[in-house]
């Protein structure tokens, strides 16, 4: 027999007073309210396009040039928004419980960097970030916030249906400027079919199998291993809580389920 998951605020702040070690998990919807969209929601297409066309290794191979419109596109749509009241709200829990002494982690899905934006320190970046690119020759890692990223993509990246077609040379795309490399950079994300940084993935799970209370926001848990780290943590018997606007396949996993925008319920679930 499955239980409902409460939506008791009092109960589950009771909780929160009392927990040690928090892990807050994020998805797309935790930045809905900054403008930026989702996945699986309306405007989660670019062009007539999904993540799961684009988000490929196997697309980057074929056409590096498309890829990197879309990238540059959410590139230049992110630095236009702000952070919301759930990025400032969890922030402000951070650093209130850190001053207690307490342990709050942020393992976030989203490559956005808003949670830093907002001020949360302890963070996680599991799918990597959308600042950060990589070489595919000498493999180094850098941040990079340069808009635009390269000369070629100027202008490019319009997410109109009827745009595009016509490919920038792979010599123009992003180069690694690393002396005597030059090699082509891709974003620093995490592809379907690639696997978790696996530095990251160790910590997480350190971080999951060690916190007293978890908070699962604005996920659609379908994307895996995010997916199941909360059912997880709720196997243990630890209490969850998921925040979303919808139910999704995990909510009867979880304590409590907190129906509407994150913007309106963290600022009173975490006060
Ligand atoms: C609000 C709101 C508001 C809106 N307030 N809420 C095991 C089982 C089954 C499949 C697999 C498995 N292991 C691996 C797979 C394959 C695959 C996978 O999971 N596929 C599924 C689709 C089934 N996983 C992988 O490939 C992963 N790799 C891996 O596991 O490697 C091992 C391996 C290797 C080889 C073979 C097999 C295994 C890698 C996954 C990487 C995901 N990358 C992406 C793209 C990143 C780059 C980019 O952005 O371009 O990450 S996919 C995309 O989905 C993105 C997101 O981080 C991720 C999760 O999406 P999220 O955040 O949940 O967003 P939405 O849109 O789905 O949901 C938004 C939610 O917010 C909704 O619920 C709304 O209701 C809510 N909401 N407004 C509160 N205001
Ligand atoms: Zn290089």
């Amino acid at each position: 027999m499955s239980v409902s998951p409460s939506a008791d605020m009092d109960s589950f702040r009771k909780l929160l007073l009392k927990a040690n070690a928090v892990v807050i998990l994020t998805g797309a919807g935790v930045s809905a309210e900054s403008g930026v969209p989702t996945f699986r929601g309306t405007g989660g297409l670019w062009r007539t396009y999904s993540a799961t066309d684009l988000a490929t290794p196997s697309a980057f191979r074929s056409n590096p040039s498309l890829v990197w419109e879309f990238y540059h596109h959410r590139r230049e749509n992110i630095a236009s928004k702000y952070p919301n009241n759930a990025h400032k709200a969890i922030a402000e829990f951070e650093h209130r419980l850190t001053k207690q002494g307490k342990q709050v982690s942020v393992i976030t899905q989203n490559i956005d960097e808003l949670h830093q934006r907002a001020g949360s320190v302890n963070i996680l970046e599991l799918h990597g970030s959308l600042f950060k690119t990589q070489c595919l020759k000498c493999k180094k890692v850098e941040s990079n916030h340069d808009s635009p990223i390269c000369e070629a993509l100027k202008g490019k990246g319009s997410a109109s249906p009827t745009e595009g077609g016509e490919k920038i040379p792979e010599l123009l795309l992003p180069r690694c400027k690393v002396p005597s490399c030059g090699g082509l950079l891709r974003p620093y994300v995490v592809w379907f079919h690639e696997t978790l940084d696996p530095i990251v993935l160790k910590k997480a799970e350190k971080e999951l199998n060690s916190c007293d209370l978890c908070l699962v926001i604005g996920t659609s848990s379908v994307v895996y291993p995010a997916a199941m780290f909360a059912p997880q943590v709720a196997a243990r018997g630890i209490p969850v809580a998921e925040f979303n606007v919808e139910t999704t396949s995990a909510t009867h996993q979880f304590g409590f389920h907190f129906s509407g925008p994150c913007g309106e319920l963290l600022p009173i679930a975490l006060a």
